[in-house]
């Protein structure tokens, strides 16, 4: 059996415009467009697997889409003439020479999945526990804006077929009672509608928001900046709650899990540090019975892929949706990305990751790191 060892790392970039103009999120997070980042990790039995970073602007996660290269270059010199395949060990390599900066530790992490995939013939999902299901279902996010505009935009994707909605608020206590309200007022069967205030609001307004609302059919998602801020909100609150930036580690999903913090947690693959730390929290929760959104912070069309294989083999009743993320930007990175139905996302039968970059649109490698023997 041939001994795969990482012999050479390499970065592409993109400037990515949001579809439609902006992506607006509470307490100013806006951005027009995002810097992607693909990463291609080499083999020296002529293996190349593909992973995608892109921070949504620099004020969203600890994370920002001018850091990769710097920090790529941290970590490329010690992982040369590692086996891609043993991913414990390259995480621990990874963790061990640079603390934190999971978001540049995520492509690293995902390409060498890829090449695990393309040296075993093998889609993806089959190493992320199996196939649960192929149609994926998804969740539309609506970015910001004066209620009728996010009531138009939710007819819309209504009309594409997405079933689940997630409403951006704003930050202000009065009209995020009043978007939630009004959007939540035009629900169909079977609709699921989460109101994300991505940490937008103090203690005291989440807990008066969740006790106005109380008639609402609505989730209500990350209201507060802290873990014990949303921890208070959720005791006095009979709308469930979900939680998304403050959980960012195994440590913290263990501690949130032991306080009941939370229903729902949205699992970010660049947010925990790659496909194998996802999966340690996947599997985590779907065996305390803690349903997930599958999905990353931002990205294109690698990220969207690796999104669909994790999704796809995460059991159904945890799996509450997905996200097709590749759908907010407009342009991609690659061709072959996972296909949208009806609001699913179809996971494909490809090997690896399935995908292959667009090298037309990359153009040349923005960093690169070689092995010197
Ligand atoms: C990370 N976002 C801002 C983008 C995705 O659409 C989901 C959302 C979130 O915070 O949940
Ligand atoms: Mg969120």
């Amino acid at each position: 059996m041939s001994q795969h060892e990482i012999i050479r790392i390499s970065a592409y970039q993109a400037e990515l415009p949001v579809e439609g103009g902006e992506y607006c999120m509470a307490l100013g997070k806006v951005i027009s467009s995002a810097l992607t980042t693909v990463v291609c990790v080499e083999t020296n039995t002529n293996i190349k697997g593909y992973g995608e970073v892109c921070p949504l602007g620099s004020n969203y996660l600890p994370a920002f889409a001018k850091g990769v290269v710097p920090g790529l270059a941290e970590l490329a010199p010690h992982l040369m003439g590692l086996n891609p395949l043993e991913l414990g060990r390259l995480n621990s390599i990874m963790d061990s020479v640079l603390k934190g900066h999971n978001y540049v530790k995520s492509p690293v992490d995902v390409a060498c999945w890829d090449i695990l995939g393309k040296s075993t013939q093998q889609p993806l999902y089959r190493f992320l526990g199996g196939c649960y299901q192929r149609k994926l279902p998804l969740y539309f996010s609506l970015s910001s804006a004066p209620v009728g505009q996010m009531i138009e935009a939710t007819k819309k994707a209504r009309y594409e077929g997405y079933k689940q909605f997630q409403i951006k608020c704003n930050g202000n206590l009065e009209e995020d009672v009043e978007r939630i309200r009004s959007i939540c007022a035009t629900r169909e069967d079977g609709e699921l509608f989460i109101a994300d205030a991505n940490q937008g609001w103090s203690q005291h307004e989440a807990i008066s928001l969740v006790k106005t609302l109380i008639d609402v059919p609505v989730y209500i998602e990350q209201p507060c900046e802290t873990l014990s801020a949303c921890l208070a909100v959720r005791q006095v609150s009979s709308l469930p709650i979900k939680l998304d930036e403050s959980i960012d580690s195994l440590q913290v999903l263990l501690d949130a899990l032991a306080k009941q913090a939370m229903d729902v947690v949205a699992i970010k693959v660049s947010k925990v540090g790659g496909l194998t730390k996802a999966k340690q929290l996947r599997d985590i929760c779907a065996a305390q019975n803690i349903s997930m959104t599958v999905e990353d912070t931002w990205g294109s069309d690698i990220v969207t892929a690796t999104i669909s294989h994790l999704a796809a083999s995460t059991p159904i009743k945890s799996m509450l949706n997905c996200s097709d993320l590749n759908r907010y930007m407009s342009r991609g990175v690659a061709v072959n990305a996972p296909e949208v139905e009806e609001g699913y996302l179809l996971v494909s039968d490809e090997i690896g990751l399935g995908i292959e970059p667009d090298w037309d649109f990359l153009g040349d490698p923005v960093f690169e790191y070689k092995n010197i023997t």
